[in-house]
This record gives structure tokens, sequence and C-alpha cells, in this order.
């Protein structure tokens, strides 16, 4: 039977914990300790690709407002328009979005190859995507549709033992006036002497910390909490978030943008970093140039491209979270679909070289640092990136990820181990290992068989490259 691997290992941590209680074993380590950090962490440096979905209002007006378009990303639209609050209120009596199908998106995940998904429960418009009892701005008591998106979601992740996370906005809402963000019906957040000028704390205790509360309590198992924008979060601020995730679910991970260190680094928008990072990281992305749906930027990324993109992330440590904007119909748009699909279908065939795996153990594949000490927009160090192939790890075991046809033959990096033997993962077919001046070169079958990529799977002597 083929049971899924969140699963395996939600049965082994159960029988491990009933096991230790029987033998009074100590408690479990504290939520804060480097242990129970790594603990939370399993699930997720085994899953790599996560489906992120945008979802709200925004995606009625989709990129267009009176008319007019409407320039940047789509869930920016109150922001970038200024609509005031009143006005954006009345979209509430438009949400109806009858085509929601939450059995259809956690297959579109699972066929995509995606093991976990996280979705905005609410964006910073404030407006909560379930039913929440802090406020009316919600999805069941302010739109005729009425029902809780995230309940349905969640049975349905659950039926497909697919993790699910919550994106919340803990520091902008546009719609409350001591939140963050709307300066355009509240004012600025900060007066010209620096100091907050709005009750921020009573927006916090009074909408965000019992929102997440709720997240927590009414959703079943929440992998993770998708914290975001964190402006004045001060520590103790982001401290009330990470003791209440603690206390309500200990096994709950915390993304990089609580204002605080989480439990695994969050990059910025669609930056992939140049070399491995030894923390675990993830990669927040858009299948296009928007989070929420835009009518008018249908300009997916090719499969190709997200192949590429994943396999670099993962080769350098990382997870890749990319996103999709469904309609207002709640349907996810059809060209993102195939993409996914796509890369899902590649998955299949090569999964063994991207789940679970461990970063390069070589890293100048990657690229090298620009002559001259350039520096890119953001005054890190430019780095002239190499594409043509990628190598992922497991114990004994090498994956070199070919992007292009490789040099006849391919030398392999340095490294001390011996090779037993390499064959393409497709296929199973060996490819033949030649050694010449001590190095073993790999002569790889001309063409390339897969456009998208090609595994060849090198088995070397010990667990581990000696180099
Ligand atoms: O402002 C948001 C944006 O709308 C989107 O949610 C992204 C996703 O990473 N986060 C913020 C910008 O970084």
């Amino acid at each position: 039977m083929n049971i899924p691997h969140h699963r395996r290992l939600a049965t082994l941590v159960a029988l491990g914990f009933s096991a230790a209680l029987a033998q009074g074993a100590p408690q479990a380590p504290a939520p804060d300790s480097p242990e129970a950090k790594q603990a939370r962490l399993a699930w997720f440096k085994e899953a790599k690709f996560g489906l992120f979905i945008h979802w709200g209002l925004y995606a009625i007006p989709a990129g267009e407002w009176k008319g007019k378009h409407v320039p940047g990303i789509g869930e920016w639209i109150m922001n970038r328009a200024k609509i005031p609050v009143a006005e954006y209120e009345q979209l509430a009596k438009q949400w109806n979005p009858v085509k929601f199908d939450p059995d259809a998106w956690v297959q579109m995940a699972q066929d995509a190859g995606m093991k976990y998904i996280v979705i905005t429960s609410k964006h910073h418009d404030g407006f909560a995507l379930f039913d929440s009892k802090v406020t009316k701005w919600d999805v069941v008591d302010a739109t005729p549709f009425k029902r809780d998106i995230l309940k349905e979601l969640s049975a349905a992740c659950q039926k497909h033992g697919m993790p699910l996370g919550f994106y919340y906005s803990q520091a902008q809402d546009w719609h409350e006036p001591g939140g963050a963000g709307n300066d355009w019906d509240f004012g600025p957040d900060l007066g010209p002497d620096g100091k907050e000028r709005k009750d921020y704390d009573a927006y916090l205790r009074g909408k965000a910390e019992p929102q997440v509360r709720e997240l927590l309590t009414g959703y079943g198992p929440v992998a993770l909490i998708w914290f975001d924008t964190p402006r004045m979060m001060t520590p103790e601020r982001a401290r009330r978030f990470s003791d209440l995730v603690r206390s309500l679910q200990p096994k709950t991970l915390i993304d990089g943008r609580l204002g605080a260190a989480g439990d695994y680094v969050s990059t910025g928008d669609n930056v992939i970093p140049a070399q491995v990072q030894n923390e675990a990281w993830e990669v927040p992305a858009t299948i296009n140039h928007t989070w929420g749906f835009r009518r008018d930027d249908q300009d997916w990324k090719s499969p190709g491209e997200v192949t590429f993109k994943l396999v670099d992330i993962v080769s350098k440590g990382g997870n890749y979270l990319l996103n999709v904007g469904p309609t207002a119909e709640g349907v996810i748009p059809q060209g993102s679909q195939e993409t996914l699909r796509t890369v899902g279908r590649w998955l299949k065939v090569n999964g063994e070289a991207v789940y679970g795996t461990g970063p390069t153990p070589w890293g100048d594949e990657l690229g090298e640092p620009s002559a001259k000490g350039t520096k890119d927009l953001r005054g890190n160090p430019l780095a002239l990136p190499h594409n043509e192939w990628r190598v992922t790890t497991r114990p004994g075991k090498l994956y070199f990820i070919f992007f292009q046809e490789p040099r006849a033959p391919f030398e392999l990096p340095p490294m001390k181990n011996a090779v037993k033997r390499a064959y393409r993962l497709a296929d199973a077919e060996p490819v033949e290992v030649k050694v010449e001046n001590g190095r073993p070169q790999l002569v790889v079958a001309r063409p390339i068989r897969d456009p998208m990529a090609t595994v060849v799977v090198v088995e070397i002597e010990g667990d581990k490259v000696e180099r």
C-alpha cells in the first residue's frame, strides 16, 4: 500500500511518542529548543515543493478598478487604487465562487507533485476566508456564499493526507483603524516623530491574535502559519504570536516573516539564493507576475522553468512554495494548472532526486561571483549562475540532473569516493563510467532523453562525498 510519507511520518512519530510514555521517558523537549525545531521541520525538509494559494476579494476586480487598469500585484489593488474601506466592502456582496472545489484543488497539487498547501486565511485587506467570531469581515458573515472556505479545504486536505498551512497577515490590515498599512482611510502608521499613531496593540489583541487562535483551534492540524510583512512587530509582539502557536499546536511551523526568527528562513519573494544555505529555508514564488488573480496576467512560467527552479532550490537545501491565484469563480487558471501538471509528470518519474534529498556537496556548478565584486540591487554580491546541471544527494547516491546536453564525456566533480555504478533514473538504463587521469567520467548518451531534465544516479562508496 502506498502510504503518503507525512502519514508514515505521523504514524512513526505517534508510535515513538507512545513508546516513550510507556518507558517513562523524559518529556518532549521545550518548543523553543533546537531538538523540537528539528522534529517540527522533518516533514518540511522531506516535502520540498508546496502550493501557495492567494485567494480573496481582490480576485473580483482582478487588476481593474472602475474601468481602469491598476498596475502591480493583484492582491494589492485596494492599496494601489486607494479604495476606501466602505467601497471595498461592497466586493463581499459579489463573492460567490460557485466553482470552488477543494478536492479538485488538492488533487491538482498532488498531480503537480506538491507536498503541502498554504492558503491566505487573511491577506492585507483584512478579509477572512474563514468563519471568524472576532469580526463580520469574513466569508461566512459578509458574502452570499456563506461557506467557510478553510473548513472545506482543510477537510479535503485531511482526506487526501495533504498538510495545510495558513498565510496570515498579522501586521497589515487595511480594514482596521489600528492595523498597519491603510493610510488613505486612517492616516499613516507613524507620526513625523517616528512614533506609532494608531492603536496597533488594540488591533493585534482584538483581531489578529484571536484569529490566529481560531485558525489553530478550529481547522485540525495546521502544518504552518505563514506570517508576512512584519511592520511594527517588536520582539514582544512577535513573541505573543509564537507563544500562541507553540501552546496551541506545538508541531506547527512558523515561517520567517513573523518579526522574530521562525522555524525556517523565508527568502524575499522570488529570490533564490546563489549558494547552499545551511538553515532550512523556503522561496515564496509566483508562477506569473502576481499572487492574487489578475485577468491581464497569463504569463505562466513554463514547466521547464519551474522544474529548473525547483531543482536549483533543492540542490541549495531549500523548499519552493509556488503560488497560484484562483479566479473569483474559484478556478485555478488553466495555464498555471497545465504548467504544474507537466512538472508533476516529471516528478513522478524523477521525484527520488528531489524529495528528502540533501544539497550539493560541491557548489561550483551553481555559478561564480561576477568579476570586480559587482553588487545586485539589494547590495548582495552579483553571481553569474551556471544552469547546465545540478546535483542532489542521499547517503551513497548522487543525483546529477542535466538541463542541457552534458559535455561528453562529463567529468564528475572532485571526490575521493569510488564510483560503484551509474544509471538513468527514468528507465534504470546503465550509464558508462570511465576513469581518465584518476577522475571518473560519465558517458551520457546523446541526445539526453528528457527535454525537461535528465537524471543520472551515481552510486558511490561511502555515504557522503569526501573531497
Ligand atoms: O505583500 C505581500 C504580497 O501581497 C504577497 O502576499 C507576498 C507573498 O510572499 N508577500 C508580501 C510581499 O512580500
